[in-house]
């Protein structure tokens, strides 16, 4: 099964960084057509749907009899044992304020278990993948989370919903951990808040809300270099409770949030 795994992630490899290449020449000639989803805040632009296509033209070329779902409507059931859950751009604001904090994020899974990942970052070329008990790499390089054993040193990134009902309890949270750690840092893509954890370039990340396809490749990548990974109680991760850091400090931050 090792070897199929391996063979996941590069195919998960391949596309996204072909996706990644689309959005980002996309990206220089204009954000093109937008339109709003769950709120005025919540944006999609043509350049989603544009990516959202290709890998599943792609994934339907080397993968034909897998399931597909991804953020912007993809729903196809397969007939394998794989699910592939797709996020097209991970960071559509950032996208659309041409901030370079946005990815694309493509996981095989078993059930909702990520077993193959790829986030590929177009801004700053750089592509993370990782495969079931095989580790995570950041290119060629393989990725170990940071040896941060103290909250009052940890850098700890977050996000915030898109409905302001739902910022205002986010932001009181915040504010109570605030004094407690050496930063807060609000990147806005949860998959490449997930592969900083996982290359050490923060120490935890958490977030409520999410999507399965924010959430998976992310994970597998993260849980593979070493984070520790669970909801805010220390119960099985999901998407709606993610918290995922180096093991030094993640039993803090339960207490913490
Ligand atoms: C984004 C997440 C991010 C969250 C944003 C948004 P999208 O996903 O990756 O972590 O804070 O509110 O949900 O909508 O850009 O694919």
């Amino acid at each position: 099964m090792s070897a199929e795994y391996i063979a996941l992630m590069n195919v998960a490899a391949r596309i996204a960084r072909q996706a990644g290449d689309l959005v980002y020449a996309g990206r220089r000639a204009g954000a093109g057509t937008v339109q709003t989803k769950s709120s005025a805040t919540d944006m999609v632009t043509e350049w989603d749907a544009a990516s959202e296509q290709l890998i599943l033209q792609q994934l339907g070329l080397v993968r034909p009899d897998d399931s597909i779902i991804g953020e912007e409507g993809t729903q196809i059931v397969g007939t394998s044992p794989y699910t592939w859950f797709v996020d097209p751009i991970d960071g559509t604001t950032n996208f659309l304020y041409n901030l370079s904090g946005y990815a694309i994020s493509i996981a095989a899974c078993i059930g909702v278990e990520p077993v193959a990942a790829a986030v590929f970052l177009p801004a700053t070329r750089e592509l993370f993948v990782a495969a079931q008990g095989h580790g995570a790499w950041l290119g060629s390089n393989p990725l170990r989370v940071s040896s941060c054993e103290s909250l009052d040193t940890a850098l700890i990134g977050t996000g915030f919903s898109y409905s302001s009902a739902r910022r205002d309890a986010q932001g009181q949270r915040i504010s109570r951990l605030l004094p407690h750690v050496r930063d807060i840092r609000r990147c806005g893509a949860a998959a490449a808040d997930l592969c900083f954890v996982a290359c050490g370039r923060l120490d935890a990340y958490f977030e409520e809300g999410l999507q399965s396809w924010d959430l998976a490749a992310g994970q597998l990548i993260a849980s593979e270099a070493g984070a520790k990974i669970s909801n805010f109680s220390g119960e099985p991760i999901t998407p709606s409770e993610v918290l995922v850091s180096t093991p030094g400090i993640h039993s803090s931050l339960i207490a913490s949030l």
